[in-house]
């Protein structure tokens, strides 16, 4: 590894990693774990011996390769690296590195450039699903430039608009994995949903907060982290996730009634930080729940019943507007939302065998 290994670093969406073509790491799961810890120079709170952010938001790898599928062009595995211990996870999927993952596959000539517009369809490994990203081009080049904004970002770029289709039960193997729209523990109303990301949907109230807080005040709530990770490790197997004590999901998110004019207000531990806004599956997930009649989080919402709804999902730095398609059955079939993505670096990442 003292060579260097090719790889190019992206936002996207509202976080920021590494890109690597699978060949690019090792095979081994272990050694690959090993490497990318050394690569974001975890474990350690500020990252500092490595290229991480110093926050899970930052601190992500995706792992991209050409797809031999008849329903896809690219294949896409998700690796979460904790930023303070020795994990490195593939229990969840993230739509934000995603919105990176168009743009590189056409980067690492994986995806032949359309003029205009070029659509990448892609396996995504971590849940077995597939989602489709449309991708600016021009000159036979990526554009990223552009007049598309996303709310966590600051200025504009070129839009990347992103669409899902039956990603219910993506990890827990249905939407609702215990059957019921509601569900108590510890006392607390909740919904467990996965519509692509597992969540736990709670009442920001029940929780104790107003659920207007900024990041940093939940982040310094001890007393409301402590009772999310005693809900968190009693619906792990609930969800049929297991354990999860070593895992990133499922995601906790406290709802409370719109404040800016959306749909649903949110703020969400991923599960131990809490979030800066809100994760793609996971408001994808949020915002399926809204639409649940008898959820928690339905009792709060404000949204117009519809076969297609755009529910503006609030966050603390703003709101992530997604569109949901419902079948005759009422049910969520489809999800889009609009993200953005930029090349920030592309070279080589040297890691320091004995820096650990
Ligand atoms: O839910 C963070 C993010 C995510 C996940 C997290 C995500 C998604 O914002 O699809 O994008 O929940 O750990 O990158």
């Amino acid at each position: 590894m003292s060579k260097g290994v090719e790889c190019m670093w992206m936002r996207g969406g509202t976080s920021k990693g590494a890109y690597f073509l699978a060949d690019a790491l090792p095979a081994d799961e272990s050694a690959r774990a090993d490497f990318l810890l050394r690569v974001m120079g975890s474990p350690d709170a500020r990252q500092i011996d490595g290229m991480g952010g110093a926050d899970p938001l930052t601190s992500k790898v995706a792992v991209v390769s050409k797809s031999d599928r008849e329903d896809a062009d690219v294949e896409y595995l998700f690796l979460q690296v904790f930023v303070d211990q020795a994990i490195v996870t593939d229990a969840q999927n993230c739509g934000n590195i995603l919105a990176g993952v168009g743009p590189f596959a056409i980067e690492r000539g994986l995806v032949d450039p359309i003029e205009g517009e070029t659509e990448v369809r892609i396996f995504m490994r971590n849940t077995g699903q597939i989602s489709v990203a449309r991708v600016q081009v021009k000159d036979g080049e990526v554009v990223y430039e552009g007049d598309a904004r996303i709310d966590g970002v600051p200025g504009f770029s070129a839009p990347v608009p992103i669409t899902f289709k039956d990603t219910a039960g993506s990890s827990c193997g249905s939407l609702l994995p215990t059957g019921n729209v509601v569900d108590v523990i510890d006392g607390i109303e909740l919904t467990m949903i996965d519509n692509g990301m597992p969540c736990v949907v709670m009442r920001a109230e029940d929780m104790g907060i107003t659920g207007q807080e900024t990041r940093e005040e939940l982040e310094a709530n001890d007393v409301l982290r402590a009772k999310l990770e005693s809900i968190r490790l009693q619906v792990g197997p609930l969800m049929n996730l297991g354990d999860v004590k070593e895992k990133s999901v499922p995601k906790m998110t406290m709802v409370s009634a719109p404040s800016n004019g959306g749909a649903i207000s949110t703020r969400t531990f991923i599960p131990h930080r809490c979030h800066a806004s809100i994760g793609v599956l996971g408001a994808v997930s949020v915002a399926t729940a809204a639409v649940l009649k008898g959820s928690p989080a339905n009792d709060l919402a404000t949204y117009d019943a519809a076969s297609r709804m755009t529910l503006d999902v609030e966050h603390p730095t703003g709101c992530m507007t997604v569109v949901l398609d419902q079948n005759e059955q009422g049910d969520v079939s489809s999800a889009a939302l609009l993200r953005t993505a930029r090349k920030l670096f592309d070279g080589k990442v040297f890691v320091h065998k004995n820096g650990l």
